[in-house]
């Protein structure tokens, strides 16, 4: 079988397909001092494509799982990246091809495949539990050895976790390694159902709470306080009678509310608060907490569809929209079921996080791609929550950003006291670059760059976990 990629805009320029693993050891300085007292590993999830697509088209949230890792000692820096070895990737390696149609239509898919996961593993690394997990909303984590990057397999919590699959953003707590998470869908494509776990770092399930969404929605992302669990659902829908027809995983409804639940922790179904807004994109979650009564949460949110590859039913495209991180709130007083939304910083911007160990806590700041140029180029943002003040670093023309990650200072250091590390595309160059920036002063610029001699194609999320941990905790 030739192997051909269209020539499709997905595929352009940067977003070629790599396809190509990495080992670099001792990555090069270009400029300052990698910080003696970073101990541990930054791993990422992104798509590449292992063959030309099946059907010939391709959607920038598809595409098969690489895992990278930067490991951090000593002032030192190894790069690795490997595919994701699983079920998905096996099949079509002995096939030498694609063996998987549309973007999770399993309709589409080619019929030696039934009953093989379709997960790409491509969205997100976590560390629970011991063990190294690379994440896809529509599939089970996939374990991967902490230091090779090496195949462990899927894992569903010793057949505890009774939901097809798990979220990609589930909220891990460094300092006692609790997750928080959930499955959507989670009877299978096009279910209504979604449950919450709460579970601890031996594996203990300590909260399952099942519960049905207003329709079969998306939900990408979510967000934890101390008393409640907020999960957006908005109209881009599932229709499995549409899926046998061929057409795309989600459709975008504009008739539809955005709707937003909020689960009691320790609670049941029936303790839930519902709120209600027009149809928009709830995205990714930099953090929600609680004041006098309130939730607050502060999200990137689209005033449209944030697919717009996702058509209507009657197939029409809408057009993109930008997001802007605006906060949320939900008023437990209210009882007309609406929500108040307001901008927090006036430009767009994407890919939110802040310091992990206090996520369900007021952050003074938080840190996102902002102010993506038309020449491709991006900046990494730190925003002051109260004050909307932003500041930005900038690597210059046709560089642009990934998600940036956070690293305390050292052990026990104060809420937003560490690092930020950045990948950087240098567009031009065709290579990336990882930057290590001072986190309360990222304007400053970074205080290591370091070579890489590669491309990094695209990453969606990762994790940074303290080296002691993974030198210690032994998986199970
Ligand atoms: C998103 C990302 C995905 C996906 C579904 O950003 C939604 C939202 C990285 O993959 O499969
Ligand atoms: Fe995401």
């Amino acid at each position: 079988m030739d192997v051909i990629f269209p020539d499709i805009p997905a595929y352009k320029g940067w977003m070629k397909p790599l396809r190509v693993e990495s080992n670099v050891e001792g990555m090069e300085l270009i400029a300052g001092r990698v910080p003696e007292s970073i101990d541990g590993t930054w791993y990422r999830a992104g798509p590449d494509r292992q063959y030309p697509p099946m059907l010939g088209s391709d959607i920038f949230i598809d595409g098969e799982g690489m895992a990278h890792m930067f490991r951090i000692r000593d002032g030192a820096v190894t790069y690795r990246s490997r595919w994701v070895r699983n079920d998905r990737f096996n099949v079509q390696a002995q096939a030498g091809r694609s063996l998987f149609g549309l973007y999770r239509n399993r309709f589409t898919d080619d019929p030696s495949v039934k009953g093989v996961s379709g997960g790409t593993a491509n969205t997100n690394v976590i560390f629970h539990n011991g063990r190294l997990l690379v994440l896809k909303e529509d599939d089970l984590p996939f374990e991967v050895d902490r230091d090779t990057l090496d195949p462990i397999g899927r894992y569903d919590y010793d057949g505890k976790i009774r939901a097809t699959s798990l979220t990609a953003h589930p909220k891990w707590y460094p300092d006692d390694g609790r997750l928080l998470t959930y499955s959507y869908q989670a009877k299978g494509d096009g279910s209504r159902d979604i449950v919450f776990y709460d579970i601890d770092d031996e594996g203990n399930i300590l909260d399952e709470i099942w519960f049905e969404m207003p329709y079969a929605s998306i939900v990408h992302d979510f967000a934890v306080t101390p008393n409640w669990a907020v999960f957006p659902f908005m109209p881009l829908i599932t229709d499995i009678e549409a899926l046998k027809r061929g057409s795309t995983f989600y459709q975008w409804h504009p008739d539809e509310q955005v709707v937003v639940a909020l689960v009691r922790r320790g609670g049941t179904a029936a303790d839930i608060r519902w709120f209600r807004g027009p149809a928009g994109t709830i995205s990714h979650m930099m953090n929600a907490w609680e004041e006098d009564g309130k939730v607050h949460l502060d999200a990137c949110y689209y005033d449209g569809n944030c697919f717009p590859f996702f058509p209507t039913p009657q197939g029409e495209h809408v057009e993109g929209c930008p997001a802007f991180l605006s906060r949320l709130t939900f008023d437990l007083a209210r009882n007309d079921e609406s929500f108040d939304r307001r901008r927090i910083i006036d430009i767009p911007g994407e890919m939110p996080r802040t310091d992990d160990r206090f996520q369900g806590e007021n952050c003074r700041n938080g840190f996102l791609i902002v102010d993506r140029a038309p020449d491709g180029s991006s900046a990494v943002g730190c925003v002051d929550l109260a004050s909307g003040d932003l500041r930005m670093w900038r690597p210059g023309a046709r560089a642009s950003v990934h998600e940036p990650q956070f690293v305390p200072r050292h052990a026990g250091a104060a809420k937003g006291d560490g690092w930020l590390l950045v990948i950087v595309n240098r567009l031009d160059a065709n290579h990336s670059e990882l930057a290590i920036l001072d986190a309360q002063d990222i304007e400053a610029g970074p205080v290591a760059l370091l070579h890489m001699p590669v491309r990094v194609r695209s990453t969606f999320h990762g994790t940074f976990v303290d080296g002691e941990k993974l030198r210690t905790r032994q998986p199970g």
